[in-house]
């Protein structure tokens, strides 16, 4: 018998679209057949443009470490945040968006419905234990038809989702490895956030977690 359970653990279930909202999905594991290409796209991208915590226009530094590729790249300064074409840290424009990535993006939109996804810019996060992002919404984005595409890699996470005003009640959504969320339409200004990762190990991307975000920003 234990052998037998030992046997179904190894067996991974098929990816499968779950409804969040109208206008938003969960598609379990929609990414996990190419997580190894999509984590060795991310080296390539930090390689050029480094992994950095942003200082909030308030004055705070972020927990969540991040970069971008792309068209742009978001960035936050006393001036606030804003998409830009030019990495601050490098001087130069940022990394190219991975084949990849975009590839992936697509198929996930359309998961959701949103057919011809082509995404200009790529927000890449690592969380380590501890680290969270607060409920924010993403408005700043310059073609907000276009939906976000959120893609899960390595330690788990909890996704807080809520409406369209600050105070509407959230819910929590686990996100695990390989797990792509998608908001577009009536839900693609609803808040969302990140709960601080828990502590842990995973064996592609050890005590972290990477999320890839995708939007048509320029
Ligand atoms: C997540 N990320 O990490 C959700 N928003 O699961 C975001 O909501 C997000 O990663 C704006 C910019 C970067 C992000
Ligand atoms: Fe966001």
């Amino acid at each position: 018998m234990a052998g037998n359970l030992a046997l179904f653990e190894d067996i991974e279930e098929a990816p499968r679209v779950e409804p969040l909202a109208d206008g938003a999905i969960v598609w379990r594991g929609g990414a996990r057949t190419f997580d190894r290409d999509l984590l060795a796209a991310v080296d390539e991208v930090t390689a050029q443009a480094p992994w950095r915590h942003l200082i909030t226009p308030g004055g705070f530094r972020m927990s969540v470490a991040m970069t971008s590729c792309g068209a742009a790249g978001w960035v936050s300064d006393r001036r606030g945040y804003r998409y830009d074409p030019i990495d601050p840290d490098s001087g130069k424009p940022w990394p190219a968006m991975p084949k990849v990535f975009g590839e992936l993006a697509a198929i996930a939109a359309a998961q959701a419905g949103f057919h011809g996804f082509d995404p200009d810019v790529c927000l890449i996060n690592r969380y380590v234990p501890g680290a969270r992002l607060t409920l924010h919404q993403d408005r700043d984005e310059r073609d907000g038809r276009a939906p976000i595409v959120s893609v899960s890699l390595g330690l788990p996470a909890m996704f807080q989702f809520g409406g369209p005003q600050r105070s509407d009640p959230t819910r929590r959504i686990p996100l695990v490895h390989g797990d792509v969320a998608v908001w577009g339409g009536p839900a693609r200004f609803f808040h969302h956030g990140v709960l601080p990762l828990k502590p842990g190990s995973h064996p592609l991307t050890g005590e972290q977690r990477i999320n890839l975000t995708f939007r048509r920003a320029r």
